[in-house]
């Protein structure tokens, strides 16, 4: 089948209390393991793509690799644009194909977000594309921005529901705790699950979508600092939490970080254990391998889409 929206991934999802994976892709091997892994698992997912994976591996790379992955595969996969910064960098991916993408105005203030949005939704429901918004901020380093701590904000509930009356935003960001990268909690985890609460009970018929929502495996973060990386005290979402977030109205998870680790650490520890290899298909392939296990873990046991294909 073509490239699908997420509607109907949202709408199942919704009635099923399940989530569906948002996995971000850079190049060749990310989307190899991502949608063979969803397509083993008979599952619906969404590759994401963020404007600096645009830059990094160029619009027109990313969509032929795309396409090839959605003629090898039996499965509704969605191309979504990950934090979009402005309404042209939207633009210029719904008019190349993309079926969803984010504006993200959570770095305005609340009637700037809504405005931005707004024109962004109003342009991509003309061309049948979907919109998710985000309200609310995250703590973390997003691919070029860098929130402190300290300006993070949870999302309002009260807010939230008039933002989405006012934009026609398909889906919605919130802020419950979780952060973008490799360290998103200091002390233990936590995440506003009242808030979440709250949140649904105004807004029942809106995809809710987790952003900064890897685990941080720390399998893999030991294999990166056991073969000479140095990531010290890395800690990420729990699954059970995620677990948590998707039987209770989130319907879109996304994760970067545990799919980076994974290809970092088989690459560091091919190299270590054998310092004769440059082939690259022998460290590639060990990094596609860790990827696509990653995924189908995440899929089966954590997010719970398994089968609803
Ligand atoms: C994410 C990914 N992408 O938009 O929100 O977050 O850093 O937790 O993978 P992580
Ligand atoms: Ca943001
Ligand atoms: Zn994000």
């Amino acid at each position: 089948m073509p490239l699908v929206t997420t509607k109907e991934m949202f709408e199942k999802s919704m009635k099923e209390h399940y989530a569906i994976g948002a996995f971000n892709i850079n190049n060749m091997e990310f989307i190899q393991a991502i949608t063979e892994a969803a397509n083993e698992a008979k599952s619906p997912v969404i590759l994401q793509v963020s404007s600096s994976a645009i830059k990094y591996a160029g619009i027109k790379y990313l969509m032929k690799m795309v396409e090839a992955a959605v003629e090898s595969t039996d499965i509704p996969i969605a191309l979504h644009l990950d934090h979009g910064p402005d309404f042209e960098t939207c633009k210029m991916c719904i008019d190349a194909g993309f079926t969803s993408v984010m504006i993200d105005g959570s770095k305005y203030d609340f009637e700037e977000n809504v405005a931005l949005t707004k024109q962004v939704v109003e342009y991509a429901h003309s061309k049948g594309v979907v919109v998710e918004a985000e309200l609310g901020k995250l703590a973390g380093i997003e691919d070029d921005v860098n929130v402190a701590a300290s300006d993070a904000m949870y999302t309002d509930p009260e807010q939230a529901e008039e933002f989405v009356r006012r934009t026609g935003c398909d889906s919605l960001a919130i802020a419950i705790g979780t952060s973008h990268g490799a360290y998103k909690f200091k002390g233990e985890a936590k995440l506003r699950f009242d808030i979440l609460a709250k949140i649904k009970e105004r807004l029942p018929n809106t995809p809710i979508v987790l952003h900064g929502a890897s685990s941080v495996i720390p399998r893999l973060v030991e294999m990166c600092n056991e073969n000479g990386g140095n990531i010290p005290g890395a800690k990420g979402c729990p699954n059970e939490m995620l677990k948590e977030a998707g039987e209770n109205g989130v319907s879109k998870i996304n994760v970067d970080t545990d799919l980076r680790l994974a290809m970092t650490a088989q690459v560091r520890r091919v190299f270590n254990e054998d310092p004769s290899v440059f082939d690259p298909r022998k460290y590639l392939g060990e990094a596609r391998k860790e990827i696509k296990a990653t995924v189908l873990d995440k899929i089966n046991n954590v997010f719970c889409s398994g089968g609803k294909a």
